[in-house]
């Protein structure tokens, strides 16, 4: 072999990704990256926050009123209670003990892509609630929705913690759609929104004074140094993010300090940045409850009943396919 040819190796599936997002004129980052190992753990910081009401509004609600939720269900064989996008369970947990303490047939079958979350679940699940049958499975949403509805049992679905909330208007109505299709008829999905409010609780919630959602965000330029095996100095860039209550969209950015440019040798190229320019890294939308209805609709299902905390802050919609 010639000793004078570096070698190297061919560009990742997340290296490519990224590096479409960075090369386009309104440069971003897809969410789904703030959450390596370090910004999960950020994540637990920001779910612990007073000012980060969305994670205690459900709680709320599901600690609350569990035992409508499952009234309204109205299963009457043994069921699947599906929740897409494990998360660390504790929110969903209020709701299975409601159900095992009402003698209910059903298998919790949480479906994730990451097979590490998946088994910190089940030995979290198992050791809170031992007669819970659960089922996990390992891959993406659609696939495994498939093989559930192939089951031929009656399914409730769980969106949780607003997550369609990250998805714009379209894309989140793609994805909807996809979970219609998946379904059988008469298949349920709760589906947790955040509503929209006071517009300064939601300014605070997103750009708390600890600084913890700045760390998150900031994170990602770790994420894009080991990606890209590229050079992003922390230091040289700010984190902004900003609710407008008009469009009910929550949009965080890195705002780049100076003009500069940063390298990538995984892909050997150059990103410039001019001097106060954005990465889009996340949208946070909030709905108002005419906004569910008609996603609904749009979507191929029917609102059932809408759960809401005290302060109606959040909303887990039942809707029904
Ligand atoms: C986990 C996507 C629901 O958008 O509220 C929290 C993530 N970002 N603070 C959200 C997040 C900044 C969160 N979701």
């Amino acid at each position: 072999m010639n000793a004078n040819i570096t070698q190297r190796l061919a560009p990742t599936e997340a290296a490519i990704d990224l590096d479409l997002g960075l090369s386009t004129k309104n440069k971003y980052v897809a969410s789904k990256y703030l959450y390596d190992d370090h910004g999960s753990m950020l994540f637990q910081q920001i779910m612990h926050m007073p000012e980060y009401y969305p994670t205690d509004a459900e709680f709320e609600i599901l600690a609350m009123q569990s035992g409508q939720i499952v009234d309204a269900l109205a299963f009457d064989k043994p069921f699947n209670i599906v929740e897409l996008g494990a998360g660390d369970g504790i929110k969903t947990r209020q709701l299975l003990k409601t159900l095992l303490a009402g003698n209910k047939e059903f298998t919790y079958i949480p479906v994730d892509i990451s097979a590490q979350a998946i088994d910190d679940l089940k030995r979290n699940m198992q050791e809170a609630l031992p007669q819970l049958k659960i089922a996990p499975l390992v891959g993406d949403y659609f696939s495994m929705m498939d093989q559930i509805a192939a089951m031929g049992l009656p399914s409730l679905f769980l969106f949780l913690g607003s997550n369609i909330g990250n998805y714009p208007d379209k894309a989140a109505n793609v994805l909807l759609m996809h979970f219609n299709e998946a379904m059988n008829p008469g298949d349920k999905l709760l589906i947790g929104m955040d509503l929209q409010k006071n517009p300064g609780t939601i300014q605070l919630a997103y750009d708390d004074p600890h600084g913890i959602t700045k760390a998150f965000n900031m994170n990602l330029l770790n994420r894009l140094n080991r990606e890209l095996e590229a050079n992003f100095q922390l230091s040289q860039f700010d984190f902004y993010c900003h609710y407008d209550p008009v469009s009910g969209e929550v949009r965080s950015y890195l705002v780049s300090l100076k003009d500069q440019k940063v390298y990538s040798q995984a892909l050997d190229k150059y990103y410039n940045f001019k001097a106060h320019e954005l990465i889009w890294t996340e949208l946070s939308k909030k709905y108002t409850l005419t906004q569910i209805e008609d996603m609904a609709d749009q979507n191929g299902f029917s609102v059932e009943k809408n759960f809401l905390d005290c302060k109606h802050y959040f909303a887990d919609s039942l809707w029904v396919r």
